[in-house]
């Protein structure tokens, strides 16, 4: 069978680590044949992501910390004057100070509810806005979330809220770049044992909780999240915008 993404060049935002989400997708990506460009946070990510960027493949490897205006237009700048073109794009970032996602939510600061905001939320707004000038042809942005932005998760907090306000995001930057034939959705990954997961109180009880209720009766592997992002980055997902896709074993339908 032919490769879903043969000549099709994708960015993407978020990888860390060899547990990032964004790893899973890079990989699948790869595998179907997409050219990578890979962004990291900062100089302590850069030798880790070139390391994994060179496992799969990564074309190019450019710095771009999401809450600095300058460096979001220095990335697009950098493609551009590569003649580089997109045909998808991939935001999974979120932040939150640590401490608001164990406290109560009331307790939260003003300051720890814009960070949040600024780093899951408003940065994919930047992005998008960012990235549609390099879609000539049109394309597929995606981010990550999480069911804590429509339901309360224990300890998820401040940043619920901040997937409230991506999921809200996601669906008006599908409306504002529809006429240019650029999709924009969400993924919604059940838990997965990432950096952003290991160390929140009680993971592993919630990971068990997952297992034991959800209709697959497991958990989320991200290499499931990879092949969703895969569909949405390809033909195959020509029809879908403004959607939240749930993969998540099936956890969110049920209430007992
Ligand atoms: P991760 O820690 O590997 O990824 C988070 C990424 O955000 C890191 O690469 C980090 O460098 C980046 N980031 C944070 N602040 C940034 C900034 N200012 N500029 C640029 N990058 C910044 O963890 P992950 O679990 O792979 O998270 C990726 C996405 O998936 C997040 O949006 C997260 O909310 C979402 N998600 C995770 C899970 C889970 O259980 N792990 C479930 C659903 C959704
Ligand atoms: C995070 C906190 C509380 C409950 C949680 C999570 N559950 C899940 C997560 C149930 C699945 C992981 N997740 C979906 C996230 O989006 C995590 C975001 C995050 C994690 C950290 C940890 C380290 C830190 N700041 C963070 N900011 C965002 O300092």
């Amino acid at each position: 069978m032919s490769k879903l993404l043969e000549g099709k060049t994708a960015l993407i935002l978020g990888l860390a680590n060899k547990w990032s989400i964004a790893y899973a997708i890079g990989q699948a990506m790869s595998r179907e044949g997409a050219k990578l460009i890979l962004t990291y946070q900062n100089e302590r990510q850069q030798k880790t992501v070139q390391d994994l960027g060179a496992e799969i493949g990564a074309a190019k490897i450019l710095a771009c910390d999401v809450t600095s205006d300058a460096e979001i237009a220095a990335l697009t700048a950098a493609l551009k004057a590569d003649d580089i073109t997109l045909d998808a794009v991939v935001h999974s970032i979120a932040f939150a100070n640590k401490e608001d996602l164990s406290r109560p939510f009331v307790e939260t600061s003003r300051a720890g509810f814009l960070l949040a905001q600024d780093v899951s939320a408003y940065s994919f707004v930047a992005v998008c806005n960012a990235v549609a000038p390099l879609m000539p042809n049109g394309g597929s942005i995606m981010t990550l979330s999480y069911l804590g932005s429509t339901r309360v998760c224990p300890n998820y907090n401040v940043m619920g809220v901040a997937k409230a306000a991506l999921e809200a995001s996601m669906k008006y930057l599908a409306y504002d770049l529809g006429p240019q034939n650029i999709r924009v959705n969400a993924i919604s990954a059940g838990p997965i044992k990432t950096a952003s997961a290991r160390g929140i109180k009680d993971f592993t009880a919630m990971h068990e909780t997952v297992a034991a209720h959800s209709p697959l009766k497991r958990v989320t592997d991200p290499a499931e999240v990879g092949d969703s992002a895969v569909f949405l980055a390809s033909h195959l997902g020509r029809g879908v915008t403004g959607n939240v896709l749930y993969v998540d074993a099936g956890f969110q339908i049920m209430a007992m």
